[in-house]
């Protein structure tokens, strides 16, 4: 018996030694240490034996389960770690290969030269207000000296709201100088604001007009405000904004809210003034309408015309870039084309 188990521990031993994966290595622990493996079935014949053999071969089979348990968790443990290795070494992370480049956003022309125009009129002492782009017939008109089929509404063709109901209170509105009514209703006195946001008008688009754009409103009110205000503050702008090179130009131009009034506009960057698509062959583009404020619209907010004078303009906001990077069509601004967005 005991030869017997002497020559299963070196079997055993020399196997496990050859072993070199975990289910090699279970196969061999049913093989001997299982309930019917080859360790149990000796240890099962030792009721056979004479009783003065019987403990010593007990012990000595005892020792060599002892030996193959501690060898096979050793073992064990050695190809748990062989393994693990491995894996590690198929999934190792290379820090020196360069990463996801990850990409940068940037602001649409339109939002940066809104924040520039807010920029240099707030370091003039201009504040900033805001409106609703939903507005009353009162404001977006009425309000603004031009009454219900006054010919003066065809210059903004509008998005009326509630078209089925044939209701015409609402609209879209057409330009910023509603929020002039809305902020002297609130407000005395004196008053230097700048009012930016979307307009709408119900027109054909071209290279120079969109149904949607942005306007900036300005506005100043106070005692002894006079056109000489409205031309210094508005070439200040132009030459902060342009630069010296740029030539501007007043010219005498109509809006029932406002008298005199002017427009204003600066020569074309395209051409340099000889005339071309975008100016329209007349050398000039357009960027805004301006006068002093119409006695009429000061006496609707309760301001006496005879103490308060004030100047408003009305600038359109995509024409400055068009200006200024020489793009020569509107519609390129909200076509959602990032060949174009990308480059500013
Ligand atoms: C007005 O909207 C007046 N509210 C401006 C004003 C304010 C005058 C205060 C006097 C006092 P007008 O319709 O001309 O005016 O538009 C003003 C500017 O908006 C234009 O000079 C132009 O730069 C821009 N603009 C007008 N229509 C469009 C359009 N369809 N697409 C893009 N820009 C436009």
């Amino acid at each position: 018996m005991l030869t017997e188990l002497e020559e299963l521990r070196t079997k055993a031993l020399a196997e496990l030694s050859r072993i070199d994966n975990l289910s090699e290595l279970e196969k061999w622990r049913v093989r001997y240490l299982g309930r019917k493996g080859a360790l149990t079935s000796v240890l099962r014949g030792l009721g056979s034996l004479p009783i003065e053999d019987r403990r010593s071969a007990g012990a000595t089979a005892n020792d060599i389960k002892a030996l193959l348990e501690a060898e096979l968790q050793r073992k064990e443990q050695g190809l748990r770690e062989k393994e693990l290795v491995a894996v590690l070494e198929q999934t190792r992370i290379d820090v020196s290969l360069p990463g996801y480049p990850v990409p940068l956003g940037r602001l649409h022309p339109t939002t940066r030269t809104l924040r520039e125009i807010c920029d240099i009129f707030v370091s003039m002492g201009f504040q900033i207000v805001e409106g609703p782009e939903v507005e009353w017939d009162y404001y977006n008109f009425e309000a603004l000296n031009i009454p219900k089929d006054h010919p003066a509404r065809d210059m903004w063709a509008t998005f009326w709201l509630d078209t089925e109901s044939g209701d015409r209170s609402r609209l879209l509105r057409t330009h910023t100088s509603p929020m002039q009514i809305r902020l002297m209703e609130t407000v005395r006195p004196p008053i230097r604001a700048l009012m930016p946001g979307r307009v709408y008008r119900y027109e054909a688009t071209d290279a120079t007009h969109e149904s949607m754009f942005y306007q900036v409103e300005g506005l100043a009110v106070d005692q002894g405000i006079t056109m000489s205000d409205l031309k210094g503050t508005l070439f200040e702008f132009a030459r902060r904004l342009f630069g010296e090179g740029r030539k501007a130009r007043f010219r005498c131009d109509y809006f029932p809210f406002v008298e005199p009034g002017v427009e204003m506009a600066i020569d074309c960057f395209i051409c340099q003034g000889a005339g071309c698509r975008l100016c329209g062959n007349t050398g000039w583009i357009e960027i805004l309408g301006a006068g002093m404020v119409h006695p009429e619209v000061l006496r609707r907010v309760n301001y006496d015309p005879d103490i308060y004078t004030g100047f408003a303009f009305g600038m359109g906001v995509e024409r400055i870039p068009m200006l200024r990077y020489g793009i020569d069509d509107i519609r390129l601004f909200y076509g959602n084309d990032l060949r174009f967005l990308k480059q500013f």
